[in-house]
């Protein structure tokens, strides 16, 4: 008789004995001993056992009732640390820290000694986290597929205020979090070529041959939902090379020549792709979508086939896939390619499943994000997929697309799977609509812009297949955990209820206009403002003062986001305040976070300009305290934890049109920091629910963008009608800043030479005016606090349940499954 496992329970005293066997038996290290880390991995598997329970749990019933799964996969998973929100979501926190506190150790130092999981670019990456969170929360049946990089997002680092790249060993020491799964690992073929073979029937069938082959070992990382015992996994695909990979050069002596295959092998999950717009025409980065995609099917399809001996007809009912943007799109061919030449199933019944499996998110309408695979090198990698788009777009083109539109070669051009204008291009994007049952867009306006635009052809043809799913974030992540505080207050006011429901923090409302909560909240936000001013004395070495205005732009360095625009605030207010030593401005700190993609040369320029203007600001005495201006090194998500509830103002000035959604505004707009912005991607749908009256909205809007570029923008026209705006540019451009006048050439150029293509000119003035009011209503400090107060009260909408609910009910089809504790 197998005996029961035991229960570890959850008291203080269970915590402190898992704690201590785990230091004993498993790290081999003495409680008097023990060094810092070793007390982090002892926690952080006293957890995982708790956790592990439950995981075991759900994946048995999710499997028991036959229910339909989604399957996410994502190229990026910014999971940022895990410690703290385990602890938070399982409701183990207290209990720890006092188990910890009992044995002379500090919970927040721990905290605080965990690397980041920072595989992922940006806010893509983020979100995908972000839903692995919720999926887990709302007791819906997930797996999340992704690569276990060995390489993460680089460590940036300033060196004479330049970006320098460091790579990132986020699991150097290893990772508590993760679980090796050998039992399940997968082959995956590359390259070769194509065979056609009849079977005894006479049917012709393609056979891929003479390929190499490349081992994927998953590796699982346990979801803890918030209040909720379904635990899902995050799966993530190692590379290794396959063990009878170059035998024959091993037999024949080549001991050498062997493992130097396998390293090549490897390098495939080696790192992480730094791009935030997608990296196009790169042969490793194409075998790593195939690698993981082809590990991640041949998962699924593999637990398909476990238990049970159903028609293949019925696999879109027990699995539904999410494309996180293109990147996993070679999914559709691969389904295809198991289906017909695998499976044998007729072309059209296989095209049927695959549709009804697949749906598809686009995150990016700018033209150099869309992938586009050149049809030499695709064909090189995957002979057989390049096959069969070419047969599905085949179909495509001469069926519904001739049928629409007969005889209409143009139409035929733009829909085609491939390009063919200056070489020939596989078209990720038309392959992605094209292979799903339902597209989405991450904002309102985003999704409009891909009707009426990006996907107009589409659109005309399939219209029931595109919808809306606004972008959300987990309130437990970016309210409970990053500030417990405010949490707390929330809590004691109106329940903890909000944690699952966002939407009751509209029962917040009302003590806006409370002056004892309008006290409380303002203490907490200030608190926060004073340990960010210490962590920018001890990144920066520059002294804030928590009194002043924390002014707020964290997200990757674009062109399109603005931050030069930002810049061209700052050194007009640098100007006035030396022009004007008595004018009633009210003290701000202009606080950047952001990296830039290492190959993106004036990304990299504007950096350097930010961080040479700081240095001069920061330093003249004429200047004092009324303005600082500081850039933190290496911006992550622990990084963000820290700034966001110590932020006054969110800077959200993308060119409208430009930003799909953008998360960091709800982020910050939850925890009471006013937006400044443009009405682009979600900052129109954080207008709608804050009120006008309680953000603030400048500059063009799409439409605006549209005329003023048919009618010819020409930047040079701003720069000479507006004084302060060209004394601002030449000051930047001069050798005032470094001593060097060519150093920030590129900057100016980018703005007058090359045409401003991002409009900083044509926002400028609107902008300028804008943060102007934005001082005036700073000095009503009440006032402030109450607006502070209703965006977090009203942003309820941005949560990723509602987001995932919505995906699961419109998309994915997914029933609820509450796992019992
Ligand atoms: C992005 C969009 O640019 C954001 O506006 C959007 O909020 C997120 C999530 O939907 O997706 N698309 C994209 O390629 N990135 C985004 O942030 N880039 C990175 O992740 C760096």
């Amino acid at each position: 008789m197998t005996p029961a496992p035991c229960d570890l329970g959850n008291s203080t005293d269970s915590l402190k004995n898992s704690i201590i066997n785990h230091l004993r038996f498993t790290l081999g290290a003495y409680v008097e001993s023990a060094s810092q880390n070793d007390w982090w991995v002892a926690t952080c598997l006293a957890v995982r056992d708790r956790v592990m329970e439950h995981a075991t749990k759900s994946r048995t019933l999710h499997r028991q009732s036959g229910v339909r799964r989604v399957h996410y996969l994502s190229l990026e998973y910014l999971m940022g640390r895990l410690l703290e929100n385990n602890l938070r979501n399982s409701g183990l926190y207290d209990a720890t820290k006092q188990a910890l506190g009992e044995m002379g150790k500090d919970l927040d130092v721990l905290l605080d000694s965990e690397p980041d999981m920072g595989l992922g670019n940006g806010g893509l990456g983020r979100l995908a986290a972000c839903f692995m969170d919720s999926l887990s929360t709302v007791n819906l049946p997930a797996i999340g597929y992704g690569i276990h990089y060995e390489f993460g997002l680089f460590r940036q680092e300033f060196v004479n205020g330049k970006q320098v790249e460091h790579p990132d060993a986020w699991m150097r020491d290893g990772s508590p979090w993760k679980i090796a799964r050998p039992s399940y690992r997968q082959t995956v073929q590359l390259y070769g070529r194509v065979v056609q073979k009849f079977d005894d029937y006479g049917h012709p069938r393609s056979e891929w041959i003479e390929t190499k082959s490349l081992l994927g070992l998953p590796w699982d990382i346990p979801i803890v939902g918030y209040d909720s015992h379904t635990v899902n996994v995050l799966r993530l695909w190692q590379a290794q090379a396959d063990e009878d990979f170059n035998f024959q050069v091993f037999n024949e002596g080549s001991y050498v020549e062997a493992l130097r295959d396998k390293a090549i092998a490897e390098t495939v999950s080696k790192v992480l792709y730094p791009n935030d717009s997608t990296e196009n025409g790169k042969e490793l980065r194409l075998v790593q979508q195939y690698f993981f995609v082809a590990c991640s099917l041949a998962d699924i399809v593999r637990r398909f086939k476990v238990g049970y001996t159903l028609p293949w007809s019925d696999f879109p009912s027990k699995a539904a896939i999410q494309l996180n943007d293109t990147h996993p799109a070679v999914a559709i061919p691969e389904l295809m390619r198991i289906l017909v030449d695998l499976e044998g199933l007729p072309w059209d019944e296989a095209w049927a499943i695959c549709q009804e499996t697949f749906s598809y998110t686009n995150h990016t309408l700018l033209p150099e994000a869309l992938e586009m695979w050149s049809v030499g090198l695709f064909e090189r990698v995957l002979p057989r997929h390049l096959q069969i788009i070419y047969r599905i777009n085949h179909s495509f083109l001469e069926g519904d697309v001739e049928a629409k539109w007969p005889g209409d070669a143009e139409k035929k051009r733009t829909l085609s799977l491939i390009e063919e204008r200056g070489g020939k291009y596989v078209r990720m994007a038309n392959l992605s609509v094209l292979g799903s049952h339902a597209t989405n867009g991450v904002a309102a306006l985003h999704t409009r812009l891909l009707c009426e635009r990006l996907f107009a052809d589409f659109y005309a043809l399939y219209p029931d297949r595109f919808l809306n799913l606004t972008n959300g974030i987990t309130f437990r992540r970016w309210l409970d955990v990053c500030n417990p505080q405010l949490s707390a207050l929330i809590t004691e006011t109106i329940g903890d209820s909000w944690k699952k429901d966002a939407a009751l923090l509209r029962q917040l409302d009302p003590y806006a206009d409370d002056p004892a909560f309008r006290a409380k909240y303002a203490k907490i936000k200030r608190d926060h403002k004073v340990v960010l001013a210490e962590i920018i004395q001890e990144e920066c070495g520059v002294t804030v003062s928590p009194d002043a205005l924390f002014d707020v732009q964290i997200k990757r360095l674009h062109e399109y986001k603005r931050q030069h625009l930002n810049l061209l605030n700052i050194v007009t207010l640098y100007r006035e305040i030396l022009d004007n030593p008595d004018a009633d401005f009210h003290p701000r700190v202009f606080i950047f976070g952001a990296k830039a993609a290492p190959g993106y040369f004036l990304a990299k320029n504007i950096i350097h300009a930010i961080n040479s203007v700081a240095a001069k600001v920061n330093n003249d005495p004429r200047v004092g305290d009324k303005l600082k201006v500081v850039f933190l090194p290496n911006y992550r998500v622990s990084l963000a934890e820290k700034i966001i509830p110590a932020s006054d103002l969110s800077e959200q000035i993308s060119t409208a049109g430009k930003e799909a959604s953008g998360t960091g505004n709800m982020k910050l707009a939850l925890n009471g920091s006013l937006t400044i912005g443009t009405l682009d991607g979600a900052n129109v749908e954080i207008e709608e629910e804050v009120g006008s009256e309680n953000i603030f909205i400048f500059g063009l809007t799409v439409e605006e963008v549209t005329e003023l570029r048919a009618k010819g923008y020409n930047p040079w026209d701003y720069y000479w009608a507006n004084e302060k705006l060209r004394n601002t540019i030449d000051w930047i451009s001069s050798d005032y800043f470094t001593g060097n006048a060519e150093e920030f050439q590129p900057l100016r150029q980018s703005l007058l030479d090359h045409g401003d293509p991002y409009l900083c000119l044509a926002d400028y003035q609107p902008y300028v005016d804008a943060q102007a009011r934005v001082d005036a209503a700073y000095k009503n400090q009440d006032h402030w606090v109450k607006m502070a107060i209703l965006n977090t009260a009203r942003v309820g909408k941005f949560s990723s349940d509602r987001t995932i609910l919505e995906y699961a009910e419109k998309v994915w089809k997914l029933p609820q499954v509450v796992i019992d504790g």
